[in-house]
Parts: C-alpha cells; sequence; structure tokens
C-alpha cells in the first residue's frame, strides 16, 4: 500500500463513528473530556506512563504520569466544587505554561465547569473584556498577575474567586485563596460530572473584526474529532514524545495541546520558556522529541538561525513536524526538508472548527505552500463572495466553507447567537478565509477576508486595538491595520488623529505603544503608529481600513466609490 492509498482509504467510507468507536463512546452515553484525557487512560493500563514531562525557563524539570494527572485533575476539581462552584459556571486559566495550568484544564472539565483559558501575557483591559463577557466566577492564577486581577476586580461583580496557585505566605485579600496543587491532600477518586455530548466544555476568546472578541462555546463531543485528527495528521503512536509549541490561551494549545495528545495517552514535554532556537534544539535531544507541532513563526526564525546548528545537535528522533495558525511559505517546507530531513505539514483550521480541517496529511504527497486537502469526513470548497454558491473550478478564489456536522464545531458565540448565525450562509460554515483549490483538490491559501490581523499566529482585532487607543488622553480617532514583517508575517499599525492642543512626536508614539501593550498585550501593541490629519471614511462614516492596509502591502486600494472625500 503506498502512503497516497492512506489518505484515499481512510476517506472512503469515514464516519466520526470510527472515533467513538476507539474512544469506547456510544449515543446517549455520558462523555467528559478530563475523565477521557486521565482516567481512561489509567483503566487503559497506562497509569504509571509520563503523561506530561513539563520545563520551565531556568530548567527546573518535572514530570508527571497519568496517574498524577488523574489524582490532581480530581484534587483541582474537588477544591473547586469545595468553592461552591456549579456546574456550567465560567472558570478562568490566567497562568504561565505552569503543570497547574494542563491539569487544571482537565480538573474545570471534571466537576462540569467551562473552561476559560487565556493568555497570561494579557494585559487588565484584555484580561476584564473577557472575563466580563462570559461572567467568570473564578480565575486561577500566579501571584506575578494577581495585581492584573486586583486592578478590574470592582468592576467584575460576578467573580467570587481567585485562586492562587503560589501564594506561599504572601498576603491575600478577600475572595483571593493560596492553592498549591501538589501540597494538599490528593484526591484519588473524584464523581467525574456526567457531562452528555452537548454540554459546553471549553470557552476560547477570539478577534474578529467587529466587536470585542467573541467567546467561542465548545463542547464535551469534540473530542471525537479532536481525538482522531490527533492521532491520523499528528501521527500519534504509543511511544511518541510529542511537543506542542503552542500556549493553551490558544485553541492549538488545548485541542492539540492537551485534549489531543492525551486522549491518545501519549507522553507531551511542554517548555515554559520563550523562542530560543539554541534552547529549543536542546529540548528536542534532551527528550528525544518525536512529533512536533509549531506555527510559520517559529519556524522563519529557526531558519534566521540557520543549518549549522542544526548541525550541532541531535535532532534524529524527529519522525513528524506540523505547523498551524498562519501560511506556511513554501520555502519553509523546502528548508525543512533540507535541515530536519523532513518537511512540515501544514494544518489549517480555527478556533471555531476546534480541530484540524484542511491538511497534509501523513504520506499524502506535499505541495510545498498548500495547506493540503480535508481532512477524510469534512467536506470543504470554496464559495463565491458575492452569492456563497460554490465556487471550485481550480484556480479560483472564494471564501473558504465547511459543511457543519463535524463534532467539533463550536456550537454558538456566548452572548452572541447572532454573531454564530451569520457564520453559515447557504447551509455552509463560512470560515473567513479566502484560497482556491487545484485540480488535485489541494486548498491553496489567500489570505483573510476580513480585517483582522494574524501576528505570529495570534488574531488581534482593530476593534479591541482602536477601542484601547481611544482612552488614551491624545487620540482622536484611530485605525488599526496589519503591516507587512518578515518574522511575524504582519503587525499592527496603527493610524492616529490627534485631539487638538496635542503634537506629533517619538515621545507620544512610545506613550501610545506602551499604553497599548499594558492595557492588551505585547501582540497588540502598535509596531508603528503614523499620526494623519485624517481617516479614510466611508460616506456612512465607517473607517476604511482596506485603504491603509492596501497602502502598507502596496496593492491596489480597489473599490473606493464610497470614500468621503475631506
Ligand atoms: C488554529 C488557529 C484561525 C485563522 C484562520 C486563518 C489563520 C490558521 C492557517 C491559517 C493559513 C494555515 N490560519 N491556520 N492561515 N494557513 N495553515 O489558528 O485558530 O487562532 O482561530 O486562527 O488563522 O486566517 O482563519 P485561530
Amino acid at each position: 500500500m503506498t502512503d497516497q492509498l492512506m489518505y484515499e482509504d481512510r476517506l472512503k467510507g469515514f464516519d466520526w463513528s470510527i472515533s467513538e468507536k476507539e474512544l469506547g463512546y456510544r449515543k446517549g452515553d455520558t462523555i467528559n473530556i478530563g475523565w477521557h484525557c486521565s482516567d481512561r487512560i489509567c483503566k487503559l493500563g497506562h497509569g504509571r506512563k509520563p503523561a506530561l514531562i513539563w520545563e520551565d525557563f531556568l530548567g527546573t524539570g518535572k514530570s508527571f504520569t497519568y496517574d498524577d494527572v488523574r489524582i490532581l485533575s480530581n484534587t483541582i476539581a474537588r477544591y473547586v466544587c469545595d468553592l461552591g462552584l456549579k456546574p456550567g459556571e465560567r472558570i478562568c486559566l490566567f497562568m504561565d505554561r505552569i503543570p497547574e495550568l494542563y491539569i487544571g484544564f482537565l480538573g474545570v472539565l471534571k466537576m462540569g465547569g467551562i473552561v476559560q483559558p487565556l493568555f497570561s501575557a494579557f494585559g487588565d483591559e484584555s484580561l476584564w473584556t473577557r472575563l466580563n463577557d462570559a461572567k467568570t466566577s473564578a480565575i486561577f492564577t500566579q501571584k506575578k498577575y494577581v495585581p492584573k486581577v486586583r486592578k478590574i476586580r470592582d468592576k467584575l461583580p460576578e467573580l467570587r474567586h481567585v485562586i492562587v496557585v503560589d501564594a506561599a505566605g504572601s498576603p491575600l485579600k478577600e475572595g483571593e485563596h493560596s492553592f498549591a496543587m501538589e501540597e494538599v491532600p490528593r484526591v484519588d477518586h473524584f464523581d467525574v460530572f456526567p457531562s452528555m455530548a452537548e454540554t459546553p466544555s471549553v470557552l476560547h476568546y477570539t478577534s474578529g473584526t467587529t466587536g470585542q472578541p467573541k467567546g467561542a462555546q465548545h463542547v464535551h463531543y469534540s473530542l471525537i474529532s479532536q481525538y482522531l485528527t490527533a492521532k491520523w495528521v499528528l501521527d500519534l503512536r504509543p511511544d511518541d514524545i510529542y511537543w506542542c509549541n503552542a500556549d493553551p490561551g490558544w485553541v492549538t494549545g488545548t485541542s492539540y495541546g492537551i485534549i489531543g495528545p492525551w486522549s491518545n495517552g501519549i507522553t507531551q514535554v511542554v517548555l515554559d520558556s520563550g523562542f530560543n532556537t539554541e534552547r529549543w534544539y536542546a529540548f528536542i535531544q534532551k527528550h528525544r522529541v518525536t512529533v512536533w507541532y509549531s506555527a510559520p513563526t517559529a519556524i522563519r526564525l529557526l531558519m534566521r538561525d540557520g543549518k549549522d546548528l542544526v548541525a550541532k545537535c541531535d535532532l534524529s528522533s524527529l519522525r513528524h513536524l506540523c505547523s498551524v495558525g498562519e501560511p506556511l511559505n513554501a520555502e519553509a517546507v523546502i528548508w525543512s526538508k533540507e535541515a530536519y530531513g523532513l518537511p512540515f505539514h501544514d494544518t489549517f483550521w480555527q478556533t471555531e472548527t476546534g480541530c484540524i480541517v484542511v491538511t497534509n496529511f501523513p504520506g499524502m504527497p506535499i505541495k510545498a505552500g498548500s495547506m493540503g486537502r480535508p481532512f477524510p469526513g469534512m467536506t470543504a470548497t470554496v464559495l463565491d463572495p458575492k452569492n456563497f454558491e460554490q465556487y471550485d473550478a481550480p484556480g479560483r478564489v472564494g471564501l473558504i466553507a465547511l459543511r457543519p456536522g463535524w463534532p467539533s464545531l463550536i456550537r454558538t458565540y456566548w452572548n452572541n447567537p447572532t454573531g454564530y448565525a451569520n457564520k453559515f450562509k447557504n447551509g455552509w460554515y463560512v470560515t473567513g478565509d479566502r484560497a482556491s483549490i487545484d485540480k488535485d483538490g489541494y486548498f491553496w491559501f489567500v489570505g483573510r477576508d476580513d480585517d483582522v490581523i494574524n501576528t505570529g499566529g495570534h488574531l488581534v482585532g482593530p476593534f479591541e486595538i482602536e477601542s484601547a487607543l481611544l482612552e488614551h488622553p491624545a487620540v482622536a480617532e484611530s485605525a488599526a491595520v496589519a503591516k507587512p514583517d518578515p518574522v511575524n508575517m504582519e503587525v499592527v499599525k496603527a493610524f492616529v488623529t490627534l485631539k487638538k492642543g496635542y503634537e506629533v512626536n517619538d515621545d507620544l508614539e512610545l506613550e501610545i505603544m506602551n499604553f497599548i501593550r499594558k492595557k492588551l498585550s505585547p501582540l497588540a501593541m502598535p509596531q508603528e503608529i503614523e499620526f494623519v490629519p485624517s481617516l479614510p471614511k466611508t460616506r456612512s462614516g465607517k473607517i476604511m481600513r482596506r485603504v491603509l492596509r492596501a497602502q502598507e502591502w502596496g496593492e491596489p486600494v480597489g473599490d473606493i466609490s464610497t470614500l468621503m472625500e475631506d
């Protein structure tokens, strides 16, 4: 059997019941991701297998077996229940990539809570927007982030509990609790919440063009997709040592940084430290990593540091490489083949899809620069942007759309059912990305169909940045757009008009940049601010970001018939 047949074979007669069977799930059964990722693996006899091998930036390491993960997630679940929290309440995880984050994720799910992971890099305003929208009841965090939470606590009446995992001896205020996961008595048995397929599980916030970030709401049944895509696309096998670079604040860090590998009973390694080529290679060498899920921005940095560094390390353990989050350029695929002897396999998906939907399947011939073909069981196409009719003649650029019905599609946006309904046209889920399909059925990414900025794989909404800019006393109006960048693909550039009495100068530019970094996050911070006398607007007064963006990218501005003259 050739590798090509592998994909074709899996395509034939594909049914998600394949995954249900492997997971021992039958329609109408209870299904709990927390249980599947720990208790079930122990039941299968792998309790002593390492689940998590963790290292921090200092090189301090810890290791947890599946039995540890089972017991410690029980311990967290019990603790959360003892605080009086109930199933369905939103419980936020606002931590670095420490073991408590991974194990706490399962703990919250085990007691029936809706887990809301957020990047620890978020500033107080980004944090507030998301906790306020979700009416979050409790937040797990670290000592160093308590000041951010305190700053907004008064404006969050529903936030009853702040749980600090490393408080040890430091003074806490009312409603703040110290909880040391490994020091409290371990809970060997916990009655896992009997969640059903449609019970809400994870709430991930993702950015759009208009309005504040949207809470993408997943359900426990998403496991069916996440388990099988992890097994087939990441090609996970029992003896693998798997490394996913993503932070669980991002959907890749939960779907494939927790749920995928652990429901498959795989050993995963986590490095809680920023990017550093030598450090990363040493990590792969030390832990004998076999499967690596990374992202184009990191790959571009690895490329920049060259092949000499590769030659200095033993990376021979690597067997399969995948990438997600942004377009993976052809050069990166070719380079990785030369440098590691293995190509990166591109995978395309979204927070909303919950799992990989278009991909370079293992063994399938890779066309460098293409995202590959739909995962078996997925019907993917491109639609005409005018009437949402199928538009998939080879080479035609249209909107990437998927036929709904796969298990991990989100069920709604929190508090925003209309926004969710708007994602569906003519019976298709419309992703908001543009691509073409070639004669062999391979998808070629073209770009996003909205103004969302994809910086290093992270989506940043212009509205959130512009709203924050307006809070600065000097700013009258603003527009945030993407500007090209050799490493991050895109970075934020802001166009700003000033209020009367303020003058353009470098200090002001730096001050505004820092203002955004602290309020939102380092990624949302504009890398450049251009002060302008006015912004291009439509006759109805909407800022035409497209005009500004085209200017940055040296592209034609397109139809500007609605542009208002000054
Ligand atoms: C998993 C994730 C989704 C958006 C998506 C698209 C971009 C993701 C991509 C890609 C080109 C790929 N994107 N994978 N673009 N090639 N392989 O990234 O989720 O944060 O919701 O972002 O990211 O624009 O619509 P999310």
